[in-house]
């Protein structure tokens, strides 16, 4: 495949309401669109990095920066024969996982397209629905927490997940866990804790989680392995898991007992199937993550959702939970039993909306 053309977009999409975290509050979200063109065809993808460093270190401008100088540099005008070569194009580029994602993203759907089948099956995805959950920001009360919930659960979604902050936890925890027996709940904690909270975490025990996500510091795989000997509740690290030998780090530690995939964090589809691959060898579950992408991301995420070892519901929710309009179509619904369909035309499966596209684009570049 010779690669001919590669397309920028800074996308800026406003979301129907802020989400609030402890990491901040976000009112709208910035990525990066990856276009790619060779022999006729198109491959799309998107590359998680927001307009914050808040979550990760890396931004849409360190993004950008790394795919214009580094990344697009080593396949673009090259006849590559399939991802592994893609990918070993650019192996000298430390971290930057995020821009790494996004153009690589954009190859397997390039390649599935050529290749004439859809990213899931490219990807060796078994489903051809995938059970999805929503995550919820920080609620002003609880009271409208109980709203939201039960809004989402009578759309269908398998289980929730709350965002939790030190003193805007167990109020929230306790009320689901009254209001809604038996839902699958559980929380994120984007690392605002420390092992000082430890006695609030066994208070966690008794709420029946289904886990408690990245309770501990962002980077941080050892500590958690000393809380998680402590409580009974699964962790699952998102924050700290950035390949493979993270991964295995975490797994042998005991540092968790839940792994959360998102391929922007790790650096794309190949090292989100190594990790999904080893985990399900040592009997640990995980769930696909998110990161309120567009419709381009969420079409990759959904594809590899559908592998064997996704287990549980992910952070995978219709684009009208995030946005009033999606950039394709169809747009991505959920079914009233909770699960979303796979697609299954040629690569990601959904036809980019052009109109829509150039609507939320801030800024353009076209390497040819
Ligand atoms: O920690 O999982 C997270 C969104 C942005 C950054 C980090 C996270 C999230 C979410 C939203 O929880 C998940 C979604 O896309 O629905
Ligand atoms: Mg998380």
């Amino acid at each position: 495949m010779k690669i001919d053309r590669i397309e920028l977009r800074h996308i800026k999409m406003e979301l129907i309401s802020p989400f609030v975290t402890s990491m901040g509050i976000e009112y709208d979200e910035e990525h990066i669109i990856v276009r790619v063109d060779g022999e006729g065809l198109t491959g799309w993808g998107e590359s998680v990095a927001e307009g914050t460093p808040f979550y990760s270190y890396e931004t849409v401008t360190t993004a950008w920066h790394i795919l214009s100088d580094f990344l697009i540099p080593s396949v673009l005008g090259r006849d590559i024969s399939g991802i592994d070569e893609a990918i070993a194009g650019y192996t000298k580029v430390r971290g930057h996982m995020m821009a790494k994602a996004g153009l690589e993203a954009a190859l397997w759907d390039l390649f599935a397209k050529s290749m004439g089948i859809s990213l899931s099956e490219m990807l060796g995805g078994v489903r051809r629905k995938i059970d999805v959950g929503v995550s919820i920001g920080i609620q002003e009360s609880v009271p409208k927490l109980i709203r939201k919930v039960e809004g989402y659960l009578s759309e269908g979604y398998k289980r929730i997940k709350i965002k939790i902050a030190p003193g805007l936890d167990m109020q929230f925890i306790e009320a689901l866990h009254l209001e809604f027996p038996g839902t699958l709940l559980q929380v994120d904690a984007n690392s605002a804790y420390t092992l000082d909270h430890i006695d609030l975490f066994k208070k966690m025990d008794e709420y029946s989680l289904s886990l408690i996500e990245q309770p501990l510091g962002y980077e941080d795989i050892f500590d958690h392995s000393k809380l998680q000997k402590e409580i009974k509740t699964p962790i699952c690290l998102d924050e700290s898991i950035h390949s493979l030998d993270d991964t295995r780090t975490a797994i042998e530690l005991g540092s968790c007992r839940i792994i959360n995939i998102k391929p922007g964090r790790v650096g794309g589809f190949t090292e989100s199937k190594l990790i999904h691959d080893y985990c399900a060898s040592m009997n640990i579950p995980v769930w696909h993550g998110g990161m309120l992408e567009s419709g381009i991301g969420r079409a990759g995420n959904v594809a590899l959702a559908s592998l064997q070892n996704f287990t549980l519901p992910g952070d995978i929710s219709a684009s009208k939970r995030y946005y009033k309009e999606d950039i394709v179509e169809p747009e991505f619904r959920v079914n009233p039993d909770g699960t979303m369909d796979v697609p299954t035309k040629p690569g990601i499966g959904v036809e980019v909306n052009m109109q829509m596209l150039d609507k939320v684009t801030v800024n353009k570049k076209v390497f040819s």
